[in-house]
C-alpha cells in the first residue's frame, strides 16, 4: 500500500525514469557558502544521479562556469560573501543564454521580493528554504525540461536537419550587423556542380550523402576558424572573418583542389564531385549586397567551365 501523498502520476514516474538515465551526463553547479546547505542539495541531486560540482561563493561559481561551460544547471543561494546569488545570476546571464544554462535561486532569507529579483535577473525558478524534497525534485525536473525544449528550438532554427551545418538564419544572425570599419569580412558562396545529375543518376539518397560529406569536408577545412552554413539546396556559404577576398579565395581554392583529388564515398560508389565559388569582401554595404556580388562571381565561375573559384 502506498499512502495517498506518496503516489505519483504515471506520467511523472515515466518522465522521472527517462530523466534518471540522462541525468548521469548532466552537470549541476551548487553555489552556497553554507557547507551544510550545499552538501544537503548535493545529496538530493545525487539521489537523482546528477554530477554535482560545488562552489563556496559567487566568485568561485563564475570561475567554475568559465572552466566548465558544459554545466547545464546552476543552483545558487542568495546570501554569499563577495558576489551574492542575484548578482551571480546577472553575471552568468551576461555570458550564457537560456539555451546554455538554467538557473534556480535558493534562499532562507525572509525578503519576499527575492524570488522576483532572481527571476527578473535571469533565473528560471526560485525555491524558499527550507523546502520539501519533492518540490525540489519537481522544480529541477521542470527547469531541465524547459532547458531541453529551448535547446531543441535553438538547434532547429540554427542547424540544418540533414547536414547539421549552420542555417542561413544563423549566418545572417551572426554577420548581418558586421561593422566593416571595425572588421574585415569576406564571404564565399559555393555551389556543387551538376548536382542534379547525381540525384537523377543515383537517386536522392545518394545526393543526400554527397551533401553530408561535402559539409564534413567544408567543416574540416574551415570550421575551426570560420563559419560554414548551408545556404539552401546544394549551396553553401563560408564567412571568412579577418580575411580579404584574395586570401579567402586562396583557401577555398586549396579546398577545391583537395575535393578534385578525392572522390566522395557514397553507397553508389566513389563519385567525383566539384563545386564553383564566388568570393567577395563586404565594404560599406549590407551583407546582402556582398552576397549578391559573390553570387554574380559564382555565376561567372559556372559559365566559364565550373570547378573554379573567382573573386
Ligand atoms: P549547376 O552546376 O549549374 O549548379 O547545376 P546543378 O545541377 O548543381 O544545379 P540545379 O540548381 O539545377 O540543381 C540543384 C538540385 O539540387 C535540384 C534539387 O532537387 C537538388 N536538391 C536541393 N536540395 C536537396 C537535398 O536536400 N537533397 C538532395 N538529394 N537534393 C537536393
Ligand atoms: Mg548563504
Ligand atoms: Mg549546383
Ligand atoms: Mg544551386
Amino acid at each position: 500500500y502506498i499512502p495517498k501523498d506518496k503516489r505519483h502520476s504515471y506520467q511523472y514516474v515515466v518522465k522521472l525514469i527517462d530523466r534518471l538515465y540522462r541525468n548521469q551526463d548532466v552537470k549541476v553547479l551548487v553555489a552556497d557558502d553554507s557547507l551544510v546547505s550545499r552538501k544537503f542539495v548535493k545529496m538530493l541531486l545525487e539521489q537523482h544521479l546528477f554530477k554535482v560540482i560545488e562552489a563556496n561563493d559567487g566568485e568561485e561559481a563564475l570561475a567554475v562556469l568559465e572552466a566548465q561551460p558544459d554545466i547545464q544547471l546552476l543552483i545558487t543561494d542568495y546570501n554569499m560573501p563577495k558576489v551574492d546569488g542575484v548578482e551571480l545570476v546577472l553575471r552568468v546571464r551576461e555570458q550564457f543564454n537560456r539555451e546554455d544554462i538554467a538557473i534556480i535561486g535558493l534562499s532562507n532569507d525572509n525578503d519576499e521580493s527575492l524570488s522576483a529579483k532572481f527571476i527578473k535577473n535571469g533565473a528560471n525558478d526560485f525555491l524558499q528554504k527550507p523546502f520539501v524534497h519533492e518540490e525540489f525534485h519537481c522544480r529541477v525536473l521542470n527547469t531541465l525540461d524547459s532547458l531541453d525544449m529551448m535547446r531543441n528550438l535553438w538547434r532547429k532554427a540554427n542547424r540544418d536537419y540533414l547536414t547539421k551545418a549552420y542555417t542561413r538564419r544563423y549566418f545572417f544572425g551572426q554577420y548581418q550587423q558586421t561593422d566593416t570599419e571595425q572588421s574585415l569580412l569576406s564571404v564565399a558562396l559555393l555551389d556543387i556542380d551538376f548536382f542534379k545529375k547525381i540525384n537523377d543518376n543515383y537517386g536522392h539518397d545518394v545526393g543526400d550523402q554527397v551533401l553530408v560529406e561535402f559539409v564534413q569536408r567544408l567543416e574540416n577545412a574551415f570550421a575551426a576558424n570560420f563559419t560554414v552554413a548551408r545556404f539552401g539546396g546544394e549551396e553553401f556559404v563560408v564567412a571568412f572573418k579577418g580575411l580579404d577576398a584574395n586570401k579567402a579565395s586562396q583557401l577555398v581554392n586549396k579546398f577545391r583542389q583537395q575535393c578534385e583529388n578525392s572522390p566522395m564515398v557514397t553507397s553508389a560508389g566513389d563519385l567525383p564531385v566539384s563545386f564553383s565559388c564566388g568570393v567577395s569582401t563586404m565594404s560599406n554595404e549590407t551583407l546582402d549586397h556582398a552576397l549578391q556580388r559573390a553570387d554574380e562571381l559564382l555565376y561567372k565561375a559556372k559559365h566559364s567551365g565550373r570547378n573554379k573559384v573567382i573573386c
